[in-house]
């Protein structure tokens, strides 16, 4: 029989080799220069557990929890994990809303060197069931019942359809109706730990740490592996970037799994510094405006329609957003109309932040003048983060010219997991990720977005891939073709709109494709918002549909001239 070790040490190894990393020299760079610390996420809480002690960490509803008690129950859940026979490198899908267990949930997994993959709350079970069965999942952590969906009934089914999945963990009721022995709550999960402490894995901030979602514009969703030591950089910088302390209390009304609320510098960065994490149940002003009132909120993250809404209440209920400095705006572009009126209307400062899963974020500064932080999208947190804008050929252009921006650096990836195909085209050969945004700089590094070359949508901050989407229409019987473009919309920025070819003599109408999609376990917001039936695609000079053509048609449209399916 082989020691535990070594299948440790194996799995580990067959890890790592599914995650491209940095170069060994570039690496050594990273780590000689203090940026890479060492330091895992696990020995973080610990450290902050006993720094901190009872000093609220988390406030979810009636809830608060202190720093030792959040170390404490990741601990017994870590144990429990243990005896259920997650371990080192494994992959464990995490769908969990606004509420306090996604942190014990994380940093059990953290503890025990198990990666989480993240999953968003909106996610069905297209996405699910793909992200369990590509990460070889061995459990699934989901909440029973929020904002009236059942997640268990979702698990029922991904658990159907991914057979390698053993474990359904539930933060709440298990339930009795599926009658699955799958299905075990984190309860008794923290239950299954003897009194013993178990033999902790060793953990080494070098390896991967979990698994994002990204965006993408593929066909499939691709996952991004973060390892600690690259994250940690990128909280910590990201604190002193923002000033968050001890003192700072941070709202996370986003989905707290998502990129910019975790950790830009989001609950991680506020966990790091010792600060509070306030976790709201939905973003609404109804939500969000008492608590922030009650807990005395200091900052928090929007994308910018919420951040359209809430202005917009403000301005009618004058709430009392008194203890708010700063808030965030970021995951998709916020005009600058907008953002000239946050500061009268929500009384804060405003700060702009243009990030993305794969590592690079940008922020505007806390004591830039109003006019750079009102018009551009920030520039690099790190003087390591290397940036070139270019041209189709990859031919750098000139500062003010527009073009995609490439980058690399020591919290940005150098490929996906399990993706070597793909990975040759996302990254150019020295190692820069393809970001898919056109953007243009000006003499100071300050970044302005200016368009997109990906494939993708992105509604609001809910990022689309078009081919994914498409893919799925594709399946339909009566679909010959289809293709996904980006309509513009005030309050969202873009809007889906799903271009469709019919066969000869085969019907479908827009309400029945967009059955067929909810029906497929799509989740609701890659949805087509609306679908324009031609008999033809615009095509580009090489033959492929011009997607842009299709904007135009769009973009025409909404400025009064003609109809997109004409
Ligand atoms: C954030 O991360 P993702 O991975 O959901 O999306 C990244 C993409 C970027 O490539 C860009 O296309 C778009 O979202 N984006 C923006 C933007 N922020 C993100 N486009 C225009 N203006 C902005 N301010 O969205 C994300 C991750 C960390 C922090 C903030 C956002």
């Amino acid at each position: 029989m082989t020691k535990p070790i070594d299948r440790e040490e194996e799995a580990w190894a067959q890890l790592m080799r599914d995650c491209p990393s940095w170069p060994d020299d570039m690496a050594a760079a990273y780590r000689a220069a203090g940026l890479w610390e060492g330091l895992t996420f696990g020995e973080m809480l610990a450290d902050r557990a006993a720094r901190y002690g009872d000093k609220t960490a988390i406030v979810a509803g009636e809830t608060r929890l202190g720093y030792a008690a959040l170390h404490e129950r990741a601990g017994k859940l870590a144990a429990g994990l243990l005896q259920l026979g997650v371990g080192p490198a494994d992959r464990v899908v995490v769908q969990m809303t606004n509420r306090h267990e996604f942190f014990t949930v994380v940093f059990a997994l953290f503890r025990i060197g198990a990666l989480p993959v993240f999953a968003l709350p909106l996610h069905r079970l297209s996405e699910i069931a793909y992200l369990c069965e590509f990460s070889e999942a061995k459990a699934y952590v989901i909440p029973d019942v929020d904002a009236g969906f059942d997640y268990r009934a979702l698990a029922a089914d991904v658990l159907e359809r991914v057979p390698g999945l053993r474990h359904v963990l539930v933060a709440g009721e298990t339930g009795g109706e599926t009658g699955s022995s799958a299905f075990l709550s984190l309860e008794r999960l923290a239950a299954l730990a003897g009194p013993e402490e178990p033999a902790w894995p060793r953990g080494e901030a070098g390896r991967v740490a979990f698994l994002q979602l990204s965006g993408g514009s593929t066909g499939l969703p691709k996952l991004i592996p973060r390892t600690h030591d690259d994250y940690m950089y990128s909280v910590r910088r990201s604190n002193e970037i923002c000033g968050i302390t001890e003192q700072s209390i941070y709202m996370a009304a986003l989905p707290v799994a998502h990129n910019f609320p975790l950790s830009s510098p989001g609950a991680l960065g506020t966990l790091y510094a010792g600060g509070t994490v306030v976790l709201a149940a939905a973003p609404s002003p109804d939500e969000a405006f008492p608590l922030i009132a009650k807990e005395r909120v200091t900052v928090t993250a929007l994308v910018p329609p919420l951040a359209l809404v809430w202005m917009e209440a403000a301005a009618l209920r004058r709430p009392d957003l008194s203890s708010l400095r700063l808030l965030q705006v970021g995951g998709a572009k916020f005009s600058a109309e907008a953002a000239g009126r946050v500061r009268q209307t929500l009384g804060c400062r405003l700060q702009q932040v243009y990030g993305m899963a794969e590592g690079l974020v940008n922020y505007t500064r806390l004591d830039d003048d109003d006019e750079i932080v009102v018009n551009t999208q920030g520039r690099p947190m790190s003087d390591w983060d290397e940036i070139r804008i270019v041209d189709e050929d990859d031919a750098e252009l000139a500062p003010g010219e527009v073009g995609e921006l490439l980058t690399r650096g020591p919290y940005t990836i150098r490929g996906y997991y399990r993706a070597e195909a793909h990975n040759a085209k996302a990254f150019t050969a020295d190692g820069f990720y393809r970001t898919g945004d056109l953007v243009k700089a000006d003499a100071q590094g300050y970044l302005v977005v200016d368009g997109r070359a990906k494939d993708q949508i992105n509604r609001g901050g809910d990022k689309i891939a078009a081919e994914e989407v498409e893919n799925h229409l594709l399946a339909h019987p009566a679909v010959f073709d289809a293709a996904l473009a980006a309509m513009p919309d005030a309050f969202l920025g873009e809007r889906a709109c799903a271009f469709i070819i019919l066969r000869e003599d085969r019907k479908a109408t827009g309400p029945e494709l967009r059955a067929f999609l909810r029906e497929r376990g799509l989740s609701a917001y890659k949805i087509p918002d609306r679908f324009a039936f031609t008999d033809a695609f615009p095509q580009t000079n090489v033959g492929k549909v011009s997607k842009k053509a299709l904007r135009e048609r769009l973009m025409a449209e909404v400025s009064g001239s003609v109809p997109a399916t004409a």
